[in-house]
């Protein structure tokens, strides 16, 4: 049985006050605290280990060098994949965009199609409308039902054979809603396209295979799930990355640079210009060591079990209008959500007021807000360090809003 309480006593930032209550964090969809672990880790690697990684010829550079690689080797084995199929990225973001410029840009065309969903982040959609300038392919976008789900019988009805690229969240930052990724990757690899899913909240909160998936590209964060910021991966397969060209150009990426051209690093490197995040790399090992420690089954049997009881409470305010599916079953715990007519930014102000820090707005998925017919929702999320007393203190403070907007 894990120590739910010693794990949240493991991060520091959660015993300060804001605002003179007890900080109450439900934005870890954001991005989520670290533990005292990981920036234990961060500080020794600055204290003991820092030089920069691959060029080094002396001996703290190789062993700069050995941690970094050994933060690839972690994370390789903690999504079931091989070291050199992991191209650490600044985050999610430049994950998406590595595969925009090194893949698409070169193989997709005018008469190609690239299908998306509506609920796809802000990440996985400019991208590709960046590539739609340049190239002229186009791009279409699969509905949700009215219950937060991906429209399966849309996906199908708008695979074709001009689909080049199908890119898909694992799981929905706004609605929570868990994709059935193998199903959709199976369909788009039988129709002759490609597939690159967005496993930034699902990484951080369940068990990812990247085979399991059969996603061709997978793109996630460090920061969503205990690690730093400013580190994020790409994974791909093998034989793709070696014929993806990179996006990026620079130093270490090659292997000769002539007057008139350049060779390329192997994959990964290739694929990592300049100076790498080494020590954010270090810090996301340390993280997914910790997450290791406790099992990822039971953080997702955790997170589980909070959002149910997030759910539950939820229901039992009037007026509260939650968006996505309605009971924990098939979703991660973000939760958004609109009370009454009370605006989500204002009641953001008030929560924070008692303490509680959640996100209103579009959440960088604009095309599902207008989806949904709203202009914004506030969204409560949760994590491992989270426990019922923070969805009380919510409910109490959605309570006084009601009170203070005298919403009956
Ligand atoms: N994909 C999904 C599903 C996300 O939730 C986010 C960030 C990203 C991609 C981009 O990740 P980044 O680390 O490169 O920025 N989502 C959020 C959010 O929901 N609130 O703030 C950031």
């Amino acid at each position: 049985m894990t120590d739910w309480a010693a794990i949240r006593a493991d991060f520091p930032i959660l015993s300060r006050e804001m605002n003179g209550y007890p900080l109450v964090y439900l934005d870890s969809a954001a991005t989520s605290q670290k533990p005292q672990a990981v920036l234990d880790a961060i500080i020794d690697f600055y204290s003991t280990t820092n030089a920069n990684v691959h060029r080094g010829a002396y001996s703290l550079a190789d062993e700069a060098t050995s941690r970094y690689e050994d933060a690839r080797s972690t994370v390789a084995r903690f999504i079931g994949a091989q070291p050199d199929e992991v191209v650490f990225t600044r985050g999610a973001t430049s994950a998406f965009n590595t595969v925009a410029y090194g893949w698409a840009l070169r193989n997709v065309t005018e008469d190609d199609r690239i299908l998306l969903t509506i609920m796809e982040h802000h990440a996985n959609i400019v991208p590709w409308q960046l590539v739609s300038d340049l190239t002229g392919c186009s791009i279409e976008f699969v509905g949700i039902t009215e219950s937060g789900l991906l429209d399966m019988d849309d996906f199908h009805r708008l695979l074709d054979d001009d689909v080049k690229l199908v890119g898909v969240s694992m799981a929905s930052n706004v609605l929570g809603t868990i994709n059935p990724i193998a199903e959709i990757a199976e369909a788009a690899h039988r129709a002759g396209s490609l597939v690159i899913a967005d496993a930034a909240q699902a990484v951080p909160h369940t068990s990812v295979d990247v085979y399991e998936t059969g996603a061709d590209w997978i793109c996630f964060s460090g920061h969503k799930m205990l690690g730093p910021t400013g580190i994020g991966v790409l994974w791909g397969r093998p034989e793709i990355l070696e014929a993806m060209e990179p996006a990026e150009g620079g130093g270490e990426m090659i292997s000769d640079v002539r007057l008139d051209g350049s060779a390329w690093a192997a994959v990964p490197h290739k694929f990592e210009a300049g100076t790498p995040p080494f020590a954010q790399a270090v810090g996301l090992k340390a993280a997914i060591d910790y997450l290791e420690a406790i099992g990822m089954d039971e953080v997702e049997r955790r997170e589980q079990e909070l959002t149910e009881y997030a759910l539950k409470s939820m229901a039992g305010v009037e007026g509260l209008t939650v968006y996505g599916p309605a009971t924990a079953e098939g979703r991660v715990g973000a939760i958004s959500f609109s009370l009454a007519d009370i605006h989500p930014h204002d009641l953001a102000t008030i929560l924070d007021q008692r303490g509680v820090a959640i996100r209103a707005g579009h959440h960088c998925a604009r095309p599902l807000a207008r989806t949904l017919n709203v202009p914004a929702t506030a969204r409560a999320s949760v994590y491992l360090y989270n426990q019922e007393s923070d969805v009380d203190a919510l409910i109490g403070a959605l309570a006084d809003a009601k009170e203070l907007f005298s919403v009956a």
